[in-house]
């Protein structure tokens, strides 16, 4: 007989080291006498993976026969990095692999390196949706997230002589272990065609003759939790030729054709979309939301059936959660299911809709909302543009009810636009149809108040919440920090901070205690050997451990300002070319390092790239210089790239313009790992404010209800001389590239600066110089940087999922009791 325990793959060092070794000959197939690094990756992949799959399945089969209300968490991106590291440190057995690698003579880290990164996303919400994701398995809720299976991922920046160039990512090339293809679970998802009316026992019903269908096939990537044996599903759609539809066209006689038209099918899944600023209502686009939309819906449907034929029951248990708007279909879709097929009336199908659905916004900018011509929906989703009119047309009339003939205000709200191009307004339809709205910070709140959503905030009060943000500790400080995480624990006396962060307050008794102050420098050190490293192996330059590094990393944007940090680096070189040699030797060496990725259409976003290498041409080959400045640029900046540079980082910036950033999530990774933040009161760090106190950052900049007045006065803001100066420097062409950086240093021009870099660059100098002067006291700094970490605990995606599951989900953790 075998006891329970036997069944469950072993992982003692031993084990491993023969399972292994198994996957080297019969996965790999790969003799096991003899493997490279990249083979012994693959082998442990797959080792690891069967654990994964192991508590997988223990924790579906626990949750199927629980039966309890879930959360599907729809999301077109997610930026999950590697796997590996992540993976083994959730399931609690990295000594373990580590020791059995050993014995075979290979070393983790270096195999950890051999794995490229799952890039399904642009930025902030979709690394958001990845930490999401990893708190809810940590915390035991039942949960499913649910995306697309791009081909390509995000773009790979290039740098060539300083300019960005795009290639494609193509990840899935030597295969991808974390997945698991279902081949049996498909759907066939429809587009284009007519709809139709039928009678059905009486009664007029809608049908939706489609034009083409497309299969969405799964592939499933478990997501482990931290201490616990629950491993979530995150299952993404592939898009592949159906099989059932096209008869037809292989009778005309026309193969090649045929199948070349099967192949088309594919294109859907085929790659995302590198702009997270603008939609243009691309069909390929919509056809990826549809897409995404209608195998989830069917998929989540079709599980609720199992247990349950009354759908009155739906929204005790199902949840679905929009990651901003471009999952917004799957309302549409859902009302179509329940009209259509289930036959619901109308009111009961909207009723039970609006039950279901949350939708959480990132955006901040009006002009940023999404936004779908009609024509085009109405082309490819006949069906769903009628829904989407009947849906409208029943709120506009209840909506006069309640507000009269404010026809400017009607029009405002409605969820067509009218216009030349008549337009869905997806952000509308999104609020009229969820019982809870949701921004990512306490300011992006105040925002969708006054400004992106003012109508319907004066509306619904009731509806509109927020949950601040959030990262995940486990792959911001366990994974990619871990002398820092041993030092935690070990000043903390426990480990359960990984879990229960909070306990990261404990460290605040000890910030001035002269033992920990050692060990947390050196620890700083460390990781800034290692990214010093890097950049040399990068860029060729050489830079000093003693020097304040000083990163921005995250996508260019002009909101973000890294055009106010380079402006800033000019100076500080202005300043140091200019100086006495006896001055010289008081200034703190630094060491400006900035990456991020431009949109490829962002042409503003590639010349501030340029602008940046053309300056670090210029710093960093400057014998008066010296140590004191360098300027590098981190190509190709992406999740485990961000795993190396933000551990070895003394300062971090997050310099937006007050009032654009929703939140920001980067500072948040900076903070747990003890840098301190040079920013502006702009989305989340108003609350890190609050966490850490003003007194530990380095915080300037217009506040947010001053800028629209600063916005007003426009020209008559006089920017200071030196401001003047370093864009001067830019303009006449001493870092080169005169005529390329015009139109760049015109977005600069007193009336033309939107994001207020001439108003802001007096008090960003000044916080740049409270910067100095706290580094050289390194007492000071170092207390400072543990009462960092010390306040990041509020600042973890574990808070965030436990406000959205209690406030907005209604879901309760269901822990699989072996
Ligand atoms: C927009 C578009 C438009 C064109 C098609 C592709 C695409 C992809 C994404 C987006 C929206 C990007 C929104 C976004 O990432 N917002 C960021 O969300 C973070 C998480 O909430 C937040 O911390 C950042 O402040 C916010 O900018």
């Amino acid at each position: 007989m075998f006891g329970l325990m036997d069944v469950f793959l072993k992982n003692d060092s031993v084990s491993l080291q023969k399972d292994i070794l198994d996957h080297v000959e019969y996965t790999v197939a790969r003799s096991r006498f003899s493997f490279d690094d990249f083979e012994a990756y693959q082998a442990l992949s797959h080792s690891i993976r069967d654990r994964l799959i192991e508590r997988w399945h223990d924790t579906h089969l626990y949750v199927k026969k629980q039966d309890p209300k879930r959360v599907y968490f729809l999301s077109l991106e997610f930026l999950m990095g590697r796997s590996m590291t992540n993976s083994v440190i959730n399931l609690g057995i990295r000594d373990q692999y580590a020791d059995a690698l050993n014995q075979l003579g290979f070393e983790f880290e270096v195999l950890a390196e051999q794995e490229g990164d799952a890039a399904l996303g642009n930025g902030g919400l979709a690394r958001l949706s990845a930490c999401l994701m990893d708190s809810l398995a940590t915390l035991d809720y039942p949960a499913w997230g649910y995306g697309l299976r791009y081909q390509y991922g995000l773009f790979r920046q290039i740098i060539l002589d300083g300019f960005q160039l795009e290639q494609p990512d193509y990840w899935l090339n030597f295969g991808n272990p974390w997945e698991i293809e279902r081949v049996h679970v498909s759907y066939s998802v429809k587009f284009y065609g007519t709809v139709e009316e039928e009678d059905l026992d009486g009664e007029r019903t809608k049908v939706w003759i489609p034009g083409e269908t497309v299969e969405a096939v799964a592939y499933d990537n478990p997501i482990p939790g931290y201490g616990t044996r629950s491993a979530l599903n995150l299952r993404l759609w592939a898009a592949k030729p159906s099989d059932k539809y096209d008869m037809e066209s292989y009778n005309t006689g026309d193969y090649i054709n045929a199948i070349m038209n099967r192949q088309k099918a594919e294109t859907i899944s085929n790659v995302l979309y590198p702009d997270d600023r603008s939609y243009q209502g691309k069909e390929l686009r919509l056809k990826q939301q549809y897409f995404f939309v209608s195998a989830s819906l069917q998929d989540i449907i079709r599980r609720f059936k199992d247990n349950h034929q009354n759908f009155d029951e739906l929204p005790d248990k199902v949840a679905l959660q929009i990651n901003d708007t471009h999952p917004a279909l799957a309302i549409v879709e859902l009302m179509r299911m329940l009209l259509d097929e289930e036959h619901l009336d109308w009111n009961r199908a909207f009723e039970i809709t609006c039950k279901i659905f949350s939708f959480t916004t990132h955006t901040v900018e009006p002009g940023g909302l999404e936004k779908v011509p009609v024509d085009l929906l109405g082309h490819l989703l006949p069906r769903h543009l009628q829904i989407i009119y009947e849906i409208n047309y029943k709120f506009m009339e209840e909506l006069k009810k309640i507000i009269g003939q404010d026809y400017d205000r009607l029009s405002r709200m409605s969820i067509i636009e009218e216009g030349a191009v008549k337009n869905v307004r997806v952000a509308n339809l999104s609020i009229v149809c969820s019982h809870t709205v949701n921004g990512v910070s306490k300011v992006h709140l105040q925002l969708l108040k006054e400004r992106v959503f003012k109508d319907f905030c004066e509306l619904w009060p009731q509806k509109f919440h927020y949950k601040t943000n959030g990262v995940t500790q486990r792959r911001w400080v366990v994974v990619s920090n871990p002398n820092l995480c041993s030092l935690i624990s070990k000043w903390l006396g426990t480990e359960s901070w990984i879990r229960n962060v909070d306990l990261l307050g404990g460290l605040r008794q000890y910030a001035t205690d002269p033992d920990l102050q050692r060990e947390w420098k050196m620890a700083k050190k460390v990781n800034k050997l290692r990214l010093a490293e890097y950049i040399e192996t990068l860029s060729g330059v050489k830079v000093s451990l003693d020097a304040m590094f000083d990163v921005q990393v995250k996508r260019i944007h002009e909101y973000k300002r890294q055009l106010l940090n380079i402006l800033g680096v000019i100076h500080r070189f202005d300043c140091i070319k200019n100086m006495s040699a006896s001055d010289k030797g008081k200034v703190v060496p630094r060491v400006c390092i900035i990456g991020g990725k431009a949109a490829p259409g962002y042409d503003i976003a590639k010349k501030i790239i340029k602008l940046c290498h053309a300056v670090a041409d210029k710093i960093n080959n400057d014998a008066d210089v010296g140590d004191l400045l360098k300027l590098v640029f981190i190509p190709d900046y992406n999740v485990s790239v961000a795993e190396l540079v933000i551990p070895g980082s003394d300062l971090s910036q997050h310099i937006s313009t007050a009032g654009h950033e929703a939140s920001g999530t980067g500072s948040m990774k900076f903070l747990m790992n003890g840098c301190l933040l040079l920013a502006t009161a702009d989305g989340s760090t108003v609350e890190i404010m609050e966490e850490v106190g003003a007194e530990n950052m380095f915080i300037f900049g217009a506040k947010l209800d001053e800028i629209p007045a600063l916005r007003e006065k426009g020209a008559s803001l006089k920017a200071p001389l030196q401001f003047a100066r370093v864009v001067r420097m830019v303009r006449d062409g001493y870092f080169g590239f005169e005529d390329y950086f015009k139109s760049l240093c015109d977005t600069l021009e007193e009336e033309k600066d939107f994001y207020l870099l001439g108003y802001d660059f007096t008090s960003y100098l000044e916080a740049q110089a409270a910067a100095d002067r706290a580094f050289v006291d390194q007492e000071k700094w170092t207390q400072m940087s543990i009462l960092s970490t010390a306040g990041a605990g509020k600042f973890s995606s574990d808070r965030t999922i436990e406000e959205y599951a209690k406030h907005t989900w209604g879901i309760e953790p269901c822990k699989c009791p072996f």
